[in-house]
């Protein structure tokens, strides 16, 4: 089978580390873009160096323009600005908006018919400006959120637990800020229901440092934001879609009538594999839930209200 071409748009944090683990995974050929000249040619011969180490044929290479990206299977967006403390992720929005604006646009000029996954933040907002100027398909086009904000929720399960993160199962819905919406009801410990196994004053403490999940490390760094499980989130998605797994993962999909919302990209489990999103999956939520993640579904409009492009 002939290798997959990803793309990585943003060779900073997020993005090398995407490139590294694509690379490291036997994923797909890698092209690096950032507008920083010397970046990410420099990132991609660092990496191609290791591959003797590693173990990989695939290429790796750095570029500031789109030229050499035709053609590409996947495109990851991480281009932009990170927070720094003290700020939340809409503070990014106008600044963000205007490089997703141009560089979704650049991207399908030479990969028409690419799958996309948009990183930057505030990752709602910025997923619905790249479909916005890309023109892809909703099928072709997704946030990432939802596994990297799962995975902290499962870490701090396995941890709290003391079991292997492999069994744990969690599931967190709704946009990527303050007001997501982890879903202890459909989160579990080796097939065994959260809620049999925590005391509801645990699993809220839990809730409460999964939403906080991104501000902790932006206070610990101080000079940037994560992205081991970020880059990590982006990878699992990526292997989904080159691996053909029908996984079943929670990520900022366009609505068109899913709980009841239209319009907009938001956090939901979806069925991902070759074709992009194949499916929707829409969960029996109770009242309070639907409530949280309508609620979720504001704060992504108001958000996308203020948008400047
Ligand atoms: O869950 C999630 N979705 C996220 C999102 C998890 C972690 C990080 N998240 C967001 O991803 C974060 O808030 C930022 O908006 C992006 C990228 O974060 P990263 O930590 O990688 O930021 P860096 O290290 O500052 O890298 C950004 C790179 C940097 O090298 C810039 O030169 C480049 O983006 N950049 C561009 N590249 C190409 N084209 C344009 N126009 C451009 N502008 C900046």
């Amino acid at each position: 089978m002939a290798k997959k071409k990803i793309t990585v748009v943003g060779a900073g944090h997020v993005g090398a580390t995407t490139a590294q683990l694509i690379a490291y995974k036997k994923l797909g050929h890698v092209c690096l873009v950032d507008v920083v000249e010397g970046i990410p040619q420099g990132k991609a011969l660092d990496l191609t160096e290791s591959a003797p180490l590693e173990n990989f044929d695939s290429q790796v290479i750095g570029l500031n323009s789109y030229e050499e990206t035709a053609d590409s299977d996947i495109v990851v967006l991480t281009a932009g600005l990170a927070r720094k403390p003290g700020m939340t992720r809409e503070d990014l929005r106008d600044k963000n908006a205007s490089i997703i604006k141009s560089v979704s646009q650049e991207v399908v000029k030479h990969s028409p018919d690419c799958f996309m996954i948009v990183v930057t933040n505030p990752l709602d907002t910025m997923t619905y400006v790249a479909k916005k100027y890309s023109g892809l398909a909703k099928n072709r086009i997704i946030g990432m959120a939802g596994v990297l904000d799962s995975t902290r929720f499962r870490s701090f399960i396995a941890m709290e637990l003391g079991v292997s993160n492999e069994d744990v199962h969690a599931t967190v819905l709704g946009l990527h800020g303050a007001d997501m919406v982890p879903m202890p009801r459909f989160s579990s410990v080796a097939g065994i229901p959260l809620t049999e196994l925590m005391s509801k004053e645990k699993i809220d403490e839990l809730v409460e440092r999964t939403k906080d999940g991104g501000a902790e490390i932006v206070r610990l760094l101080k000079t940037g934001s994560a992205y081991y499980a970020p880059a990590s989130s982006v990878v699992n998605m990526v292997e989904s879609i080159v691996l053909e797994k029908n996984r079943i993962v929670p990520a900022a999909a366009y609505l068109e009538g899913e709980y009841g919302l239209d319009g907009i990209f938001m956090g939901v489990p979806v069925l991902l594999n070759w074709k992009g999103v194949e499916k929707i999956i829409e969960l029996p939520l109770t009242d309070e839930e639907n409530e949280a993640l309508q609620a979720s579904a504001k704060a992504v409009r108001e958000s996308m209200a203020q948008l400047s492009v």
